[in-house]
């Protein structure tokens, strides 16, 4: 990994830098009005925390190192025979701020293949989990559980100084994600293939076509896809739950392993990640009320949506899929995803469903009138791409997004760890406190 450790050593210390004038320059400077409604309200709107790798735009949404998902779908290099993005592309523009070569990506992508061997209490521990055990709680345990492997934990314990926590955290980050399919496979074969294994590691083929290889699939569609899965899951700048909890255990000096194993429970919540398993679950449910085995496509008309979707609002559940706490437009990664699926599967009946709930549900959120969002966000989508190649099993969709969302979060920490930011502790109030605070003020 020489190339990137070159690179990086140019980078981050010009950028600490770079961040220690603007500090001395401007740190006094005030970046808005905190109110009451802020600290009860999720703490939205609020910019209290720095994160370099991504920025969210409401309207535009996200930029990885200031490139938008299009643009990434143009400029990053692909896989052999295929259309979408490598992931590895999108690694190596998360940690440097730049867009790598194609020499760049295929180092990655070795590097990972040779990273990705599990040690084996975990392989142990994968295997001795009930199948019962949601896949999310067995995958944040495995994460968890690679503790032992932490380069970090270990050169901290032996008084590694803070300016080589970086190249320990991007160590353990690298080891991380290149282990995450591998874990991600087992728990896929285990659940719902009896645990037999099918594919293995290849040296020479990227992340995407390997994690697919281990999964059991073959077909390039299948591939391209979770190529295109890996790149648009991965960042979604530093406030949402699973970015922000590795950013807060991480300032702990928890090592990435146990950073990211926190995030990856949060990311399990059904307002957060477990989302694309809920529409996928949403639309199961409405399809059998509208009619036996295939025929209820015959029946599907914006009518049926539209009640659908008002019983759901009135049983006081919320639309999975839609809303979103920062963005006000269609999520662009759910626009990649459309594209894809005007590309690859037209005709698909569930695609056809997906697209007339995005005619029909915007609108009735609007009268609702309670989400700031009307429109769908990225796991509006993904489900029913899954279920085109047979990815069928929807407790596992989640998973899916863990072994992305380390890709854009991993590098965050490296960044706030070259940068030597502290450990969080924003200030929490009362209610009594509070009103003593507004009553003074
Ligand atoms: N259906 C029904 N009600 C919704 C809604 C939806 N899709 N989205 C928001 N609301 C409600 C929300 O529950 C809240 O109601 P209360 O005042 O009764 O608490 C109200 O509208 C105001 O919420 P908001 O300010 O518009 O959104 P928040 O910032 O509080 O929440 C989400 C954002 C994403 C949690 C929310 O839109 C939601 O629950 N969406 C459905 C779940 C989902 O798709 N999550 C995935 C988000 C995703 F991009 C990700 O993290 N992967």
């Amino acid at each position: 990994l020489e190339p990137l450790y070159d690179r990086l050593h140019e980078i981050l210390p010009k950028h600490a830098q770079d961040v220690k004038e603007f500090r001395a320059a401007h740190g006094g400077d005030t970046l808005g009005i905190l109110t009451v409604d802020m600290a009860y309200g999720g703490m939205r709107g609020i910019k209290g925390m720095v994160t370099e790798t991504s920025v969210l735009d409401a309207d535009e949404g996200i930029r990885y190192q200031g490139h938008t998902l299009m643009e990434l779908q143009e400029t990053l290099p692909r896989g052999p025979g295929g259309q979408e993005p490598l992931a590895e592309g999108a690694l190596w523009l998360l940690l440097t701020g730049e867009l790598p070569t194609q020499e760049q990506t295929t180092l990655l992508s070795k590097e990972l293949a040779r990273r990705a061997e599990l040690p084996h209490h975990v392989v142990q521990m994968i295997n001795n989990f009930p199948a019962e055990l949601h896949p999310m709680a067995q995958l944040s345990a495995a994460t968890t559980a690679l503790h032992s492997e932490s380069k970090f934990a270990k050169a901290y314990a032996s008084g590694v100084p803070k300016s080589k926590y970086w190249e320990l955290t991007l160590e353990d980050s690298i080891d991380l994600i290149a282990k995450l399919p591998v874990i991600a496979s087992m728990i896929y074969r285990n659940v719902f293939h009896d645990g037999r294994t099918v594919g293995t590691i290849d040296p020479d083929k990227d992340m995407g076509a390997n994690f697919a290889s281990m999964l059991g699939f073959s077909d390039e569609g299948f591939i391209d896809l979770l190529r295109l899965y890996l790149v648009i899951h991965a960042d979604h700048e530093g406030g949402n739950v699973s970015a922000h909890t590795t950013h807060l255990v991480g300032s702990a000096l928890s090592d990435p392993y146990l950073a990211y194993g926190a995030a990856l429970n949060g990311l399990a919540g059904p307002l957060h990640g477990l989302a694309n398993q809920e529409v996928l679950s949403w639309l199961t449910k409405f399809k059998t009320r509208l009619g036996e085995g295939d025929d209820w496509h015959a029946n599907l008309t914006k009518q049926r949506i539209s009640d659908e979707v008002w019983n759901t609002l009135n049983s006081g559940q919320v639309i999975p899929g839609y809303g979103h706490a920062v963005l006000r437009k269609t999520d662009p990664r759910y626009t990649c995803q459309r594209d894809f699926a005007l590309k690859h599967l037209p005709d698909s009946d569930d695609f056809k469903l997906v697209s007339m709930l995005y005619e029909v549900v915007p609108d009735i959120l609007l009268e609702h009138g309670k989400s700031k969002n009307p429109w769908p966000n990225v796991d509006a989508h993904s489900g029913i791409l899954l279920q085109h190649y047979g990815l069928t099993e929807m407790n596992f969709y989640t998973v899916l997004f863990g072994v992305s969302r380390a890709i854009g979060v991993l590098p965050s920490l490296v960044w706030s760890r070259s940068m030597g930011l502290p450990l969080e502790r924003p200030k929490s109030m009362s209610t009594p406190g509070l009103k003593a605070f507004v009553a003074a003020a």
